[in-house]
């Protein structure tokens, strides 16, 4: 047991981190990334040498399902240590959502960053709803953009369901337009237009095999990817994660299989990839922390991190979660 202070800065010098609430000293970039808090739905964004992750805050209680009312955001410069910046947002900064604040991600375009995000929206327009919001930095405050959805579930009148507006991705193309693709069992991409708090032209519906929810989009080359948590109701209780590729962001996808298995205690799972400073990362979320007496729940997960490695014919190498995530160096990534 380490008893004094001496002995835990030598520790922190040696690369260990220890978290008050802790229990015993783990080394730095090992998973749970945050663990003083219940964080899911993991959104990496790179600018300049830092990597900001923004991710839900999840706060439910016993046997609450989810109680996310917050955004939150963490930063870091080596993939190792992170600095907490604290909430970004509150759902109820959106007047008109009511509660929710589930999947995000942000984007920076033209100096500014906008912020899409999940909510569920009031009566007005009952169901999920998508969001955005700006900021001139990364870690906000981030304010409503529109002071309306962006998205709601009266707009894809064919989906079956009142929260399939939800869990947006966007990516900026080489040509400068930005697209957002999002949905759950259906999964629906458009252009924005370049005021980034509009939608541009048709929504179209591009469902992948097995689509659940948490799509998310990412280039690599000349190559697109949609990557997206996905449940084959025959053969798994939880969700895993899948992709498909394309030769353009308007496809057509070619479904590539499943990425990982599911996450540890979890029923849900939700891809962020990014590239960082030569290396390639896919976060995650799991239920396998514990805080106090509260353990890992659907309502409460814990985001981590991987390597990410391609093959040569560009499809991605599988990826298992694990305790140790990128404590350990990183792979050699020949062709990034
Ligand atoms: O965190 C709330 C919801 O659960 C997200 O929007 C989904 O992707 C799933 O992770």
């Amino acid at each position: 047991m380490i008893r004094s202070i001496p002995a835990l800065l030598a520790l922190a010098a040696a690369g260990w981190v220890a978290p008050a609430h802790a229990q015993a000293p783990r080394a730095a970039g090992s998973n749970p990334i945050v663990r003083d808090k219940f964080t899911a739905d993991p959104a990496p964004l790179v600018v300049g040498d830092r990597l900001y992750l923004y991710v839900g805050h999840d706060e439910a209680q016993r046997d609450e399902m989810f109680n996310m009312r917050e955004w939150l955001v963490y930063s870091t410069t080596d993939m190792q240590h992170w600095t907490d910046h604290g909430p970004i947002m509150n759902v109820a900064d959106f007047t008109w959502a009511k509660k929710d604040a589930w999947a995000s991600q942000a984007i920076e375009k033209n100096g500014k960053f906008y912020f899409y995000a999940a909510v569920e929206h009031d009566g007005s327009h009952p169901g999920k709803a998508i969001g955005v919001a700006v900021s001139d930095t990364p870690t906000g405050p981030f304010v409503d953009a529109r002071g309306s959805a962006l998205i709601t579930n009266q707009m894809t009148p064919k989906g079956t369901h009142s929260w399939e507006d939800i869990d947006p991705t966007v990516l900026t193309d080489d040509d400068g337009t930005t697209w957002i693709a999002w949905g759950n069992r259906q999964c629906y991409i458009a252009k924005l237009k370049p005021n980034m708090i509009e939608i541009d032209g048709p929504i179209q519906e591009i469902t992948p095999p097995n689509f659940e929810e948490g799509p998310w989009l990412h280039k690599r080359g000349g190559l697109y990817y949609l990557t997206y948590a996905s449940l084959d109701r025959s053969r798994h209780r939880d969700e895993r994660v899948s992709y498909a590729t394309a030769p353009a962001i308007t496809g057509p996808w070619t479904y590539r299989g499943e990425l990982t298995g599911s996450g540890k205690y979890s029923f849900t799972i939700h891809p962020g990839i990014v590239a960082f400073k030569g290396s390639w990362y896919v976060f995650l979320h799991n239920a396998a922390l514990a805080i106090g007496d509260l353990n890992g729940a659907i309502g409460r997960r814990a985001v981590t991190v991987e390597y990410l490695e391609y093959n040569a014919d560009g499809t991605m190498k599988p990826v298992t979660q694990t305790e140790a995530g990128v404590s350990a160096p990183p792979p050699r990534q020949p062709g990034r």
